[in-house]
């Protein structure tokens, strides 16, 4: 086999030695950033730059400096490429992460002003208008030619190959390693044949081994029928998992496989879809059910599906339950048996028997919905409305094609926290806990408090995000701002230390490291800092809040991170007595306090204190009051290794309740259905009219299932909304297999 790449990316001819002098930094910022805001049209070109050379470039124009040290050099797109051979594009390479597209003129003026390395050749790609969207082709259809024993090609193809333009020859789209299917259409584009890269072999008549009209191997697999797996096209389980379902369904695949559809297919169906649909759908189902596969590649349905609702277009996670109502109707529509649609008035009920009511909804149904879609999946709901003021009650019957249940919710949640007690020793404690969902911060103090015995108002939460407090909490805020990928801490808050005043302030502290840099010119004492570690919480009474002060308390509550990393070897000045006293200030001894300060007047202070704001910088946002005081301990680079272990600092310890094997809980599915039977309340926003009040009234509502379908499909609705998020219910439900 000689596979070969059609889609050769040419060089374009060589740039070198041909760069112009640029314009000012701030034009070639504007300039480029114009022609970027550029919209996309079918047919221009655009380039792939690298991310980092093009955020390297907009460092540099916007450092406004010729010289600085943020040049970016030549262009640079080596990071792009496989390998520096062929110069392929690498593989899921992601916009704004790997590359930036940049219209071909703005390419060209990068290119003319810093020129390219050596021999890269540009990466072109062209703007494609696709059904739902018009985007850059980045992974344009690569075609791969195999010639093995009997295969060939056509025209260029043909050349390559040396085959004679008379010979006949075939064009098959390759879909598994075995199977393939043949493209007998070839004024297709492209996108219409639904070909992708690595697909297409060709075959050369005189040479092929016929038989049984088969050219290509087709799998010698003689399998169950039916049982066969669908190749997973990237995030499309949500779609397989439904082909998979309706496969599964009988009435739905015999309909198919004895070819009925074929006389019931309706091509010209405004609401349906072409027939393609149903087309594309039975195409798959014959596949999986020819016994000749162990898997199919439902890629020819999954482009249809695209075509007809470009949101499963491309290749995302979806919602299985959208795509198979999408599925179901579509096919209902291509397959709909009915050719006038005549519009039916619905008469009240009126106090008839609800069966005569019930079966003329359905005789109504009939006549604008029938297919093989509505024998096998629509059942009827019986749904009871009653006034809250006349008491009136009005029943209807509704068709439906499946069941979208709710489970029931827990009123609890399990949350994850670490819990920082005021003794400097302990490291931070994860602790696994039972909260009440609609409760509040000081409902997780108070779950907490009985695992640790603190009482819950000596403790303050907050969520904690990249080395700073993300948000503080109040004691009364929902719990439902929490969510439960945030990193939330508990700190344990002093009482004891109350002065006169016995007023204290909670104090927000960072850790900060110096870099070495000092702005000498302007005498200040500016420095860059970075921040690291886990911030603290820590309530002081207002009294001790003088940098003398807070420094001894900082010491102390720093303890279990403080420590000599090593050994001081060259501490000149230092006699034993000093270094032990050095030692034991790292472990904030408590018993030694006054001799601490002392130590540490004749010493370097080990890091100074910062007031700073929420952010950990010493810039003043605009007017902002924080109630909050937030202050930085700096750190110097050198005392910070001598005396921060970060290791040390960092770790943290799980508390018993993490190993309690997560609680699952089940459900039955009848409690499902039960839940989605029972009486609600209609809400403002979809009131009843009540014929009688002549009004809309908030009427009480009652679903019951009236008549079930052959086939009855269950949606058990996973996703739990709220305002915050959208969560997935992962609770089992167990389901009667008779
Ligand atoms: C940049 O450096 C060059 C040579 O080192 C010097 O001649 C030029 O004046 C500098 N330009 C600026 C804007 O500092
Ligand atoms: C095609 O034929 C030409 C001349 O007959 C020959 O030179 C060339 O090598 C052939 N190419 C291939 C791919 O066989
Ligand atoms: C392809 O297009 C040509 C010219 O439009 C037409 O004559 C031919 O029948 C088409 N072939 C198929 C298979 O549709
Ligand atoms: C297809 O459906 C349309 C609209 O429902 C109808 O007018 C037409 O007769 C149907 N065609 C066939 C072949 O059934
Ligand atoms: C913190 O940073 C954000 C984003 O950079 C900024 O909007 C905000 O004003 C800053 N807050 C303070 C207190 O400076
Ligand atoms: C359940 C179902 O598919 N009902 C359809 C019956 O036909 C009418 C009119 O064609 C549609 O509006 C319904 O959605
Ligand atoms: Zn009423």
């Amino acid at each position: 086999n000689i596979p070969l790449c059609l889609c050769v990316i040419m060089a374009a001819s060589s740039s070198t030695g041909s760069a112009t002098e640029p314009p000012g930094l701030e034009t070639q910022w504007r300039e480029i950033d114009n022609l970027n805001q550029q919209q996309l049209r079918a047919g221009d070109s655009w380039y792939l730059l690298d991310k980092r050379w093009y955020d390297q470039w907009k460092e540099y124009v916007h450092a406004g400096d010729q010289n600085s040290s943020s040049y970016p050099g030549k262009i640079d797109n080596t990071e792009l490429y496989e390998d520096l051979d062929s110069y392929h594009l690498k593989e899921r390479l992601s916009e704004n992460e790997d590359f930036v597209l940049v219209p071909a003129e703005a390419w060209h003026k990068l290119l003319s002003w810093y020129d390219m390395m050596d021999n890269q050749p540009p990466l072109e790609r062209k703007v494609v208008d696709l059904p739902s969207t018009v985007k850059v082709e980045v992974y344009p259809v690569e075609i791969y030619l195999c010639l093995s024993s009997n295969m060939e090609s056509t025209v260029s193809i043909r050349q390559h190959f040396n085959v004679s333009e008379t010979a006949e020859s075939r064009l098959w789209m390759r879909s598994t390693d075995t199977s393939s299917e043949r493209l007998r259409n070839l004024n297709m584009t492209i996108l219409d044949s639904c070909l992708s890269s690595g697909m297409v072999k060709y075959t050369h008549l005189p040479f092929t081994p016929l038989n049984s009209g088969h050219l290509l191997c087709y799998d010698s697999y003689r399998g169950p029928p039916g049982v066969c797996g669908l190749t997973n096209l990237g995030n499309t389980c949500f779609m397989n998992s439904a082909l998979q379902c309706l496969s599964n369904t009988p009435p739905l695949t015999e309909y198919f496989l004895r070819n009925s559809y074929l006389e019931e297919l309706n091509f010209t169906n405004p609401l349906g879809m072409k027939g393609e649909i149903a087309e594309a759908y039975a195409d798959v189902i014959k596949q999986m059910w020819s016994g000749r596969h162990y898997s199919v590649v439902p890629r020819v349905f999954k482009t249809k599906v695209g075509h007809f609702a470009s949101q499963f277009l491309g290749y995302q996670q979806h919602d299985s339950q959208e795509l198979l109502s999408f599925l179901l109707d579509g096919l209902h529509e291509d397959l709909n048996r009915v050719k006038k649609k005549e519009y039916i008035e619905l008469r009240d009920a009126d106090g008839r028997p609800d069966q005569e009511v019930a079966e003329e909804a359905w005789r109504n149904h009939l006549r604008r919905n029938d297919s093989v879609i509505v024998d096998t999946f629509h059942g009827l709901f019986k749904s009871t409305l009653v006034c809250p003021e006349c008491n009136k009650v009005s029943v209807t019957f509704d068709p439906f094609c499946y069941l979208s249940v709710p489970l029931p919710v827990s009123k609890e949640r399990v949350m994850e926290v670490f819990y920082v007690s005021l003794d400097p020793t302990a490291k931070p404690t994860q602790y696994r806990l039972i909260v009440p969902k609609a409760g509040r911060v000081i409902d997780l103090c108070t779950s907490l408090s009985q695992a640790t015995g603190v009482p819950p108002n000596q403790m303050a939460v907050a969520d904690v995000f990249n080395h700073r407090f993300y948000r503080i909490y109040q004691a009364d805020e929902s719990l439902s701002c929490i969510l439960d990928r945030d990193d939330i801490f508990v700190y344990q808050l002093s009482s004891g230390c109350v002065d006169q005043d016995g007023e204290e302030v909670v104090m927000a502290i960072y850790m900060r490291e110096r870099s070495h840099y000092r702005d000498y010119g302007s005498g200040s004492n500016n420095y860059g800092t970075s921040l690291f570690g886990h911030p603290l919480l820590m309530s002081v009474p207002r009294a001790q809040c003088t940098r003398e002060d807070l420094y001894q308390l900082l010491l102390k509550r720093l303890a279990a991170g403080v420590e000599p990393s090593g050994k001081e070897e060259e501490d000149e000045d230092e006699d034993e007595e000093e270094e032990e006293e050095a030692a034991s200030c790292a472990q904030a001894n408590k018993r030694l306090p006054g001799r601490l300060r002392n130590t540490e007047k004749q010493k370097k202070a080990l890091f100074t204190i910062q007031a700073v704001n929420s952010n950990g910088t010493t810039e003043r946002g605009m007017g902002e009051v924080d109630a909050q005081p937030y202050i930085a301990i700096d750190w110097d680079p050198d005392m910070k290794k001598k005396y921060y272990n970060e290791n040390e600092a960092e770790k943290y310890i799980k508390h018993q309740s993490m190993d309690v094997p997560h609680q699952q809980i089940t459900v039955q599915l009848q409690e499902c259905i039960e839940l989605f039977t029972t009486v609600e309340t209609l809400e403002e926003e979809n009131p009843w009219y009540c014929p009688t009040c002549k009004k809309h009234q908030l009427a009480t509502k009652k679903l019951d299932l009236w008549s079930l379908p052959e086939v009855l499909i269950i949606h058990l609705k996973r996703f739990s909304y709220t305002k915050y998020s959208r969560e997935k219910l992962d609770t089992i439900v167990e389901f009667p297999l008779r």
